[in-house]
């Protein structure tokens, strides 16, 4: 990563699990800390961890916010309920603004870390570029032609919710099939769990894949040809021309590797360079904040 320094901006990452903070300037996160994700129901309790959590942090500087779910004009509503529970077109924007002061810069936090990438990661040189994070859900966020793509309701780039198997499992977002429901760490373990008669965790499915379970391997590769596929979708939608991989399962060890082989089975005209996402679990953090540098 580069370094570029900009005024120091206090970042938010609000994922499923957990909501982290940090203070940013350019790639430089420092008084990084997190907290369990308020999983309520309530919107209010989440603002409220977050007012008391930014109090504790040093300096006054602007606040930036990356989180999971569908961002339209200052509101907040999970795509996926399962992944993060709250009122549909929670008005966080607002609510946070009336504890901390001031309106934060509110976006997705695939299109956040997209754009984090871009400017001072893996998508440095590219004119269009995208980013999939493989977590607990999947996001993307894709930058074409240097601008980040939000679209009309902030929807853009959710490639967790493009169907892959038309007939599958009802996803939280009221689809069938979406990619989330098929190579999700949450889909994993579900997978696993099933498979395997016990309860089995995507870190430990990728333990017994590394151990030469031909199962593990198997649901590993099939997850990753899923990713491979709306990759090339992704290709020949938006041309970008190189895709970062992030997130605990698109870095777990050999996934990013499956995916490659499994695009190249694709024709010519869909392969797009695939590398790894540079920023690690600060890509929202640090993209967020250069967003919020830049507006
Ligand atoms: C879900 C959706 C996206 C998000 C993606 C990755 C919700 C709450 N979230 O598809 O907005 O970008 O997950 O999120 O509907 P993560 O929390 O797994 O990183
Ligand atoms: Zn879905």
């Amino acid at each position: 990563m580069t370094e570029v320094s900009n005024s120091a901006v206090r970042s938010v990452d609000i994922g499923g699990t957990k909501v982290a903070l940090a203070m940013v300037e350019g790639t430089r996160v420092t008084e990084r800390r997190q907290f369990p994700t308020p999983r309520t129901d309530r919107g209010s309790d989440l603002v409220a961890a977050i007012a008391s959590a930014l109090g504790a942090m040093p300096g006054d500087g602007p606040v930036a916010i990356a989180t999971t779910g569908l961002v339209d004009e200052g509101r907040l509503t999970a795509l996926n309920p399962d992944t993060l529970p709250i009122e549909n077109g929670f008005p966080l924007v607002d609510a946070l603004r009336q504890v901390i002061g001031s309106p934060p810069l509110l976006v997705n936090d695939a299109q956040a870390a997209a754009w984090g990438e871009y400017r001072h990661g893996a998508g440095r040189g590219c004119a269009s570029f995208a980013f999939m994070t493989v977590s607990t859900g999947i996001g993307a966020g894709i930058v074409v032609d240097g601008r980040l793509i939000v679209g009309r309701r902030g929807l853009a780039g959710h490639l967790g919710h493009v169907v892959a198997e038309p007939e599958g499992t009802r996803c939280g977002c009221g689809r069938r099939g979406c990619l989330e429901t098929v190579a999700s760490g949450t889909a994993l373990a579900r997978l696993a769990t099933a498979a395997f008669g016990r309860a089995v965790a995507a870190p430990d499915l990728f333990a017994l894949a590394a151990e030469g379970d031909t199962m593990a391997e198997g649901m590993i590769r099939s997850a990753a040809r899923s990713i491979a596929i709306a990759l090339g979708n992704l290709a020949a939608s938006c041309d970008v021309e190189r895709i970062a991989l992030g997130g605990g399962v698109g870095l777990a060890p050999g996934f990013l590797e499956r995916v490659v082989e499994a695009a190249a089975e694709l024709p010519p005209t869909f392969h797009r360079e695939i590398v790894r996402a540079e920023a690690g679990p600060d890509a929202g953090l640090i993209g967020v904040a250069a967003l919020l540098a830049e507006r």
